[in-house]
């Protein structure tokens, strides 16, 4: 074992050593992201999307001090059910929870490490942590960007919720060399609608040419990861005045209220979800699931490169 720490599910190591495509998957998203029953079905679905393309699905979490790359249907269970009582385990909560053999949801950060220590290159999920509006006084930054900046896993998402200061998200990975791709875009999908005013770095067509570029990264020996943006499909995608009204009075709360640090991007996305009536947790699930199928896609290129 590389790594005393890591348990690696027997299907994610079989397809690990005979160069078979994988795509890692994070548990913050069902313990944190989404409301149970919602979570635990989405997080099922995804894995048989993710089988259907071809790839062999991952979900990282950690179960009584272990780092698990690949949980079961069970585990899965569990997360979803106990939901907000796992602990929401980023970058600087994985030592300590480990040692204490708890339990931890892993977010974006979590998850690249995991998937990196695993060995897994491709990892899907819904949208990123990055920089808060007003970071430039609270310095509420997500650790996500500071792990893209470092290690090497390709994050497939929908861009980032504009509860995030998408301007600043991007200038942060720009400063840190973090290139942003679009997928049959040029514009920086803002997660529940397709536009943001925003621009990626490159736009890319295909699979292939998105692992091309991260294959090349790699080789170079280019340190950090690359983020996909892949839009909401349109018959999904959220009416912009309805979502970004409901983004701004759930802002609004999370400062009245005094909500800070680690609670942030939870409170807010439950928020959210109350305000909107439940219509933008259906175009949540709908995006990880157009996420999952391209980063199959792209596991499935990285591997035949
Ligand atoms: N953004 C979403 N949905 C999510 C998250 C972010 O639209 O579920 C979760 C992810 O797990 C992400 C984490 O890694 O929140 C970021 O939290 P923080 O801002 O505290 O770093
Ligand atoms: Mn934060």
């Amino acid at each position: 074992m590389l790594n005393k720490y890591l348990d690696i599910n027997p299907e994610v190591a079989e397809a690990l050593a005979n160069g078979k495509p994988v795509v890692a998957l994070e548990s913050t998203i069902i313990s944190h992201g989404m409301p149970y029953p919602q979570n635990v079905e989405t997080a099922l679905t995804v894995q048989n999307i993710i089988r259907e393309n071809g790839a062999v699905p991952a979900t990282i979490g950690i179960i009584g001090g272990r780092l698990k790359a690949g949980m079961t249907n069970e585990e899965i269970e569990y997360f979803g059910k106990k939901g907000a009582q796992i602990a929401k385990a980023s970058r600087r909560d994985l030592a300590v929870l480990c040692a204490r053999k708890e339990d931890g949801a892993t977010t974006v950060a979590t998850t690249m490490i995991i998937a990196n220590m695993a060995g897994i290159k491709i990892f899907a999920t819904g949208g990123i942590g990055g920089v808060h509006r007003g970071a430039e006084v609270t310095m509420d930054i997500s650790a996500d960007l500071e792990e893209l900046a470092q290690t090497p896993v390709m994050v497939i998402c929908a861009g980032a919720k504009s509860i995030l200061d998408l301007g600043l998200t991007l200038e942060y990975l720009e400063t840190h060399g973090v290139p942003v791709l679009g997928y049959g875009t040029k514009e920086l999908p803002a997660f529940f609608t397709r536009k943001s005013g925003f621009s990626v770095d490159y736009r890319m067509d295909t699979p292939e040419e998105l692992a091309a570029a991260f294959k090349t990264q790699a080789d170079m020996g280019l340190k950090g990861g690359m983020l996909v943006a892949n839009p909401i499909p349109e018959e999904y995608s959220m009416d912009e005045t309805v979502i970004n009204k409901a983004i701004a009075d759930a802002v609004e709360e999370a400062k009245t209220l005094g909500i800070t640090g680690k609670e942030t991007t939870p409170f807010l996305l439950a928020k959210i979800k109350e305000i909107t009536g439940g219509s933008s947790l259906e175009s949540n699930i709908q995006l990880v699931f157009n996420n999952v199928r391209l980063a199959s896609k792209i596991a499935k290129a990285y591997c035949e490169n």
